[in-house]
């Protein structure tokens, strides 16, 4: 063997190098590490390299920043170039490539986990089935046996391996909201709006944001029905430039109470009683009314749940809300306050109590199958967002305090300020990575929006990030790909159940030199909070004016038409009926007597009770008398879509007018409704030509609550055999009962003369909701039917009891 030549002084320190122990008292700096190895030249320039990163950073210069004055303004952290790639390696076998590890070479500064879903969308087209470790499974259809009446055996990896995925496919649902569902979209700014915030999805006219949108109930379990009479969830996850900001709101401006320390026990009291489990996603029992008739802050809440709100007729008709008082900043670092409102494009319109508690049985996903249908059909759901902007000095002038989130700023105090709209414009592609794993939390604000001091949301702050940890499993569900934000994520927290980023290189703290001081702090660029002077002694306790209770409720009743208001009193019977103990229903009676006299007096009387004594105020303060707000009725928004995604029945039977239903079929799908032959059962039925109908759903699988409006077109030769049938007469009265717009046409009024639908309203008018024509009228009739289906239902036909 030859013998290698030695240079002397060029290795000194080599050893050093090749060991991970200890070192020299000086940074070595040998020109070769021995034999010729490429991967030991790059471990020499990643140590030299490293070395000199250290000793770049010969003290920390930003440490005197962080005391007194000076950290008024953060300061962006001290960082230093490498002057290799090898130098915050983790191995200087880094640039060894593999079709596993990928080309070798670092992207620096890159963390592949954020970006556009593309890169976890899966698709089996053409492939083989295969095990979790991707061994192609051979006989899907048959577990490994001795002997064909043998017994299974334990060695069956591919049974044991399907069975086991799937024993632990359920993950626990949310405590509250776990019934949901959910849509990609974007939001577009309309303006500018950086003097008040600088929030980077505000910053321009046009600029896009992409959202995930989550709309709930709250109390119900996740296999519950859509339509009970319950508070709406609101969550919007905008992916902006900046990291996500999530708006986690309700469909209600205000709140049950008013302080964190009382949501478990509220969700207690509403949540089915603990030793029969029952009722299901409902408040009508005893254990809600309790907690609510001795927490009188819930009163102007309670008024909101008993309204139409509580029965939306589609998450695409609601308003969601911020709730909280918010603070909006911008670059200077002057805050404003701010309440967050999403108006729906397509109005605020209800379902009728009767119409919703039918549709649990009838279609239990009635508001996941609308929202589904309405963004595959392409007729995206949108809404604006309002922000009612104010400052401290106004806020001090409001009879109510704004951190209390059972108050409401009315508009006729602060106007909304429309900034831009939110469109929803992509179902997911799989309800449980997208929708179920999606974590909303309080807390995710981004530069420019920051909080008050509201107690209620200070408790939610801790609780979102805290919940999802025992649901998703562990502190990486920011990972998971639905919840990980288009902004880059780079900071040294670490390890963890389900960990998926791999780290590169040996520092996971800061300060550092040996990463060059990276990732280091962004200062001003990054997220500074409102520096708010506090003072005041630690106390457990409210403020004074958050003892008012029944101002804005008050305000709320007063807002309401009269439709509305006796709904109201209609839900509190209905409540309050089901609940079992008499001095529940007298604390809620003796509550509501401080709102109004009338409204305590007709809901006594809905029970066979008296109108108890008031409860006592809880302030000796007089309550304060709002004028009423015309922005707090459901009517106030019509909306601006017209027809467009509403159901319509066609009634039809053999012998029905074959042209004339096809041309109503047609004008109404080209108004961009959604119409149906109904009849009594699916298949072809001979109409009047020659041309026979496809009868789309039966009247069992499609009863008239699913519809907003039906038509029953003409039968030329005479009667129609759905007279005789009690399941469509039963489904005229439900209609008209549901207060929808009803066209008969010809002999199809037989029908409504069957199921004994009055054609006028109670106090002896036409009803412009059912609609009797001639063929020959047939374009006038149904442009008022149009008319009326657009402006949702017939409320002057609402009648206590009804009357069909
Ligand atoms: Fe929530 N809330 N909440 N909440 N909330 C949750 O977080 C909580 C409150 C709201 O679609 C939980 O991920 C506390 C007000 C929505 O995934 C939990 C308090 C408002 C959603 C939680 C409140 C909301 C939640 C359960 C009082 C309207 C569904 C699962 C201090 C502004 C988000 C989860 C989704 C979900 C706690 C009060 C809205 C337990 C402690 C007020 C829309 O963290």
């Amino acid at each position: 063997m030859a013998k290698r030549k030695s240079n002397g002084g060029d290795v000194d320190g080599a050893g050093s190098i090749l060991s991970t122990l200890g070192g020299p008292s000086k940074a070595p700096r040998p020109s070769r590490l021995g034999p010729p190895n490429p991967i030991a030249s790059q471990l020499l320039e990643k140590v030299v390299s490293d070395a000199q990163l250290a000793a770049d950073m010969p003290y920390n210069p930003t440490k005197a920043l962080e005391y007194g004055d000076a950290a008024w303004v953060p300061h962006e952290g001290d960082t230093e170039t490498p002057t290799s790639p090898l130098a915050t390696a983790s191995t200087s076998t880094e640039t060894v490539a593999s079709p596993k590890v990928g080309a070798g070479q670092p992207d620096l500064g890159d963390n592949p986990l954020d970006g556009p879903l593309d890169r976890v969308r899966v698709d089996d087209t053409g492939r083989m089935l295969t095990t979790n470790q991707a061994v192609r499974v051979a006989d899907n259809q048959n577990s490994l046996k001795a002997g064909l009446r043998g017994p299974t055996l334990m060695e069956d990896f591919i049974l044991r391996e399907k069975i086991t995925h799937f024993d632990h496919e359920r993950i626990p649902e949310r405590v509250v909201h776990a019934r949901g569902s959910a849509a990609h979209g974007y939001f577009e700014s309309y303006g500018d709006q950086s003097a008040i915030t600088r929030a980077a999805l505000f910053s321009a006219t046009g600029k896009r944001t992409p959202v995930f949108v989550r709309f709930s109930t709250v109390a119900g379990e996740r296999g519950s029905a859509d339509t009970v009479r319950d508070v709406r969830g609101f969550a919007v996850k905008f992916y902006t430039e900046d990291g996500n900001w999530d708006l986690v709101g309700n469909n209600i401006p205000v709140f049950f109470i008013q302080e964190a320390m009382k949501f478990p026990d509220l969700i207690h009291a509403v949540k089915p009683e603990p030793h029969h489990g029952m009722p299901q996603a409902s408040s009508a029992h005893d254990t809600f009314w309790d907690f609510a008739s001795l927490s009188p802050e819930i009163v102007h809440m309670l008024l909101w749940h008993t309204s139409d709100r509580a029965i939306p007729r589609s998450y695409r008709m609601m308003q969601g809300f911020g709730v909280h008082t918010f603070r909006l900043v911008n670059a200077h670092g002057t805050s404003v306050f701010c309440k967050f409102h999403w108006s729906p494009m397509a109005g605020t319109h209800a379902l009728v109590w009767d119409e919703a508690v039918r549709l649990v049985a009838a279609d239990p996903d009635y508001h996941r199958r609308d929202l589904w249908e309405a963004i595959d059909s392409g007729q995206f759901p949108q809404w604006e967002l309002g922000l009612q902007v104010f400052s401290e000095a106004q806020a001090a002038r409001f009879p109510f305090d704004i951190l209390d989130p059972t108050k409401l700023v009315p508009e006729a105090l602060v106007p909304l300020r429309t900034v831009g709209k939110l469109v929803l414009n992509r179902n997911p592609d799989n309800f449980f990575a997208e929708t179920e794993q999606v974590a909303f939390c309080a807390a995710h604000v981004v530069p420019g929006i920051d909080f008050t001091n509201d107690p209620l949301l200070q408790g939610r702050l801790h609780s979102y990030v805290d919940t999802q940890i025992s649901r998703l499993g562990g502190a990486n569900f920011h990972e998971i790909p639905i919840n990980s934000p288009v902004a880059p994520i780079h900071n040294n927290q670490r390890d963890g159940m389900h960990r998926q980023q791999i780290n590169r290189g040996r520092v996971n703290y800061e300060p550092n030199s040996l990463a060059g001081g990276c990732p280091f702090q962004a200062g001003v660029r990054g997220f500074v909070s409102v520096p708010e002077a506090s003072h005041g002694n630690e106390v457990r306790g409210k403020p004074e004016l958050f003892a008012d209770h029944y101002s804005q409720a008050r305000l709320f009743w007063i807002s309401q038409t009269t439709v509305e208001q006796d709904h109201i009193v209609q839900a509190f019977r209905f409540e309050l009926t089901r609940v079992q103990t008499p001095a529940v229903r007298k604390r809620v009676l003796a509550a509501l007597v401080n709102v109004d006299n009338g409204l305590a007096a007709r809901v006594a009387a809905s029970l066979g009770m008296d109108v108890p004594d008031p409860l006592p105020p809880a302030t000796s303060r007089p309550p304060y008398q709002y004028p009423p707000s015309p922005p707090l009725s459901l009517f106030h928004r019509p909306g601006n879509v017209g027809v467009a995604t509403r159901r319509v029945a066609l009634l039809v039977a053999p012998g029905v007018d074959g042209p004339q239903t096809r041309k109503l079929y047609a004008a109404l799908l080209d108004l961009g409704a959604a119409p149906r032959l109904v009849g009594d059962q699916i298949g072809k039925i001979a109409a009047s030509d020659d041309a026979p109908l496809d009868v789309e759903i039966s009247i069992e699988a499609g009863p008239s609550a699913l519809f907003d409006a039906v038509i029953v077109p003409d039968y030329p030769e005479g009667e129609c055999a759905l007279s005789r049938d009690a399941r469509a007469l039963e489904f005229l009265k439900l209609q008209f009962r549901h207060l929808k717009p009803m066209l008969a046409v010809g002999s199809g009024a037989v029908l409504l003369r069957a199921a004994h639908v009055p054609d006028k309203l109670p106090d002896g008018q036409p009803d412009p909701g059912v609609i009797v024509a001639d063929s020959c009228d047939l374009a006038d009739a149904l442009a008022r039917f149009v008319a009326v289906l657009a402006r949702h239902r017939v409320y002057a036909r609402d009648t206590d009891p009804p009357r069909v």
